[in-house]
């Protein structure tokens, strides 16, 4: 075991991430305004742990001065949440604004100003507006687009002046994912060609809002968050190989390419054509694409995703899914999370970060989200209270070092930012695994704490050095 210390560089960010739907709750919402989660979660709350969800969350919308406060305390440089598309409009077609929730937004942000917080907004973090889903099937259509983008002029024009970091989308690829290519939530359907329809037709609405902000002239920059998950082969065999190769394509590069280079890597177009995917999409859509590429991106790095080639035969009925080239392989020994049952292998952050410089030019990333949720965190409470999260803080550390070695070998990557700023609501497990560097105690009316991990980023931020110790493996 080594100790060793590195420099965090002066405009590295150091951040946490938390979004609208999974903080605000429901308070002062009108009839009409429901999201998409909100939708699922009065569907079927009995998938949701405990009954818990978007309702209440950690009822930031009544409490966010405490908690920009707290992300003070904590020393964060930027906090990451997005705009709730079906609160921010009292009509979607006609774009007209609700001023009662455009108010909280203006009065967020002079906190945070006033607090020295740098905002960074996402304009879509799973909170596609429910009418729009049963009206028009959501992002299926095309229409859906094109109200989008009405939506993005109207929070652009209220607070592009002063929010310096836009990003488009959060994770576009889970909803569909989740819904129509694995139908695991509400309303679960399979149909790929409708998942390929909502990749699709999010990457047009990428390049639209992102000429859409070239054209307004704002001062700060467009960007959108991806979740590539680094995808390892079971071993070094041509067939297992393939099947990561084939992986990466359907799941990572169906975004990562359109956002930064522009186009649909011709294999992936081949690919669906070859298994008669019926989506649709025009030469116009592809040349937006094209011309307007976003100028960062946000990456969500949790785990590793590891896979083997398949070993059984693909029945011939059975309709085309990208598993028809893969199956997922388990690692024995690995070390894991048990609580989310996610792979630690901070290595992933250092894979993500050569992928960047050499298949991607080098393009500008950050750690967009990164965190470990954990069960029934009460039972690392000391005799005062406070949750002594000690593998939360060797967690980020060994992330956050492999960051930091990416950057000082001139790798372009801009920051670290923790999933989460406060424990939160997620789909379905709700408050079961908990991320936040502060506490929400649902048993005393959602009382504030901070974790031991808090006053660390705190030093973190205070010292700009990183100390840990290192097994001595070979890296
Ligand atoms: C990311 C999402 C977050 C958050 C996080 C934690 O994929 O962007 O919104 O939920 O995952 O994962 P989970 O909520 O599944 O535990």
């Amino acid at each position: 075991m080594s100790k060793v210390t590195i420099d965090i560089p002066a405009d590295f960010i150091l951040g946490a991430a938390a979004s609208a739907w999974q903080t605000e709750g429901w308070h002062g919402k009108k009839a009409g305004q429901d999201s998409y989660l909100d939708a699922w979660y009065q569907h079927d709350r009995h998938v949701w742990h405990n009954g818990y969800g978007p309702a209440v969350a950690t009822d930031f919308i009544n409490r966010y001065r405490e908690d920009v406060a707290l992300m003070k305390a904590c020393g964060l440089t930027h906090y990451r949440t997005s705009i709730n598309w079906s609160r921010f409009l009292l009509d979607y077609e006609t774009a007209e604004v609700d001023e009662e929730y455009a108010r909280y937004y203006d009065n967020l942000l002079d906190e945070m100003e006033a607090n020295g917080i740098e905002p960074m907004l996402c304009l879509e973090h799973y909170e596609l507006p429910a009418t729009l889903l049963e009206k028009y099937g959501g992002w299926g259509a095309k229409k859906v687009v094109d109200l989008f983008v009405r939506y993005a002029e109207k929070a652009l024009a209220r607070y592009a002046h002063r929010v310096k970091r836009w990003f488009v989308f959060n994770e576009p690829i889970v909803v569909q994912t989740r819904v129509y290519l694995d139908a695991l939530r509400w309303p679960y359907q399979q149909c790929t060609a409708t998942w390929m329809q909502w990749n699709h037709h999010k990457n047009l609405a990428t390049a639209r809002v992102v000429a859409l902000f070239r054209a307004g002239g704002w001062p700060g920059s467009i960007g959108t968050i991806l979740n590539p998950e680094v995808t390892w082969p079971r071993s070094g065999a041509p067939h297992d190989r393939y099947a990561a190769e084939m992986y990466d394509l359907f799941y990572n590069r169906v975004f990562l390419d359109p956002a930064i280079k522009g186009e649909y890597p011709p294999a992936l177009l081949q690919l669906l054509a070859q298994h008669q995917v019926a989506w649709e999409y025009s030469d116009e859509d592809l040349a937006l694409i094209a011309a307007h590429r976003v100028d960062e991106v946000g990456l969500n790095l949790y785990y590793p995703h590891r896979v083997k080639a398949p070993s059984r035969a693909w029945h011939t009925e059975t309709p085309f899914h990208p598993t028809y080239y893969y199956e997922p392989f388990e690692l024995p020994g690995r070390r894991m999370n048990p609580s989310r049952g996610w792979e630690i292998q901070p290595r992933i952050v250092a894979d993500i970060a050569c992928r960047m410089r050499d298949e991607y030019d080098n393009f500008p990333w950050f750690i967009a989200e990164n965190g470990m949720g954990i069960e029934n965190e009460a039972r690392f409470r000391n005799a005062q209270g406070e949750i002594q999260d000690d593998y939360r803080i060797d967690f980020i550390a060994e992330h956050l070092y492999e960051a930091l070695l990416a950057r000082q070998a001139g790798i372009n990557c801009r920051g670290y930012m923790l999933w989460a700023f406060t424990d939160n609501v997620s789909p379905m497990n709700a408050f079961k695994n908990r991320y936040g560097l502060i506490e929400i105690d649902l048993e005393n009316q959602r009382q504030r704490r901070m974790k031991k991990s808090a006053h660390w980023f705190r030093q973190l931020r205070d010292s700009r050095q990183l100390t840990l110790t290192l097994d001595d493996q070979p890296r």
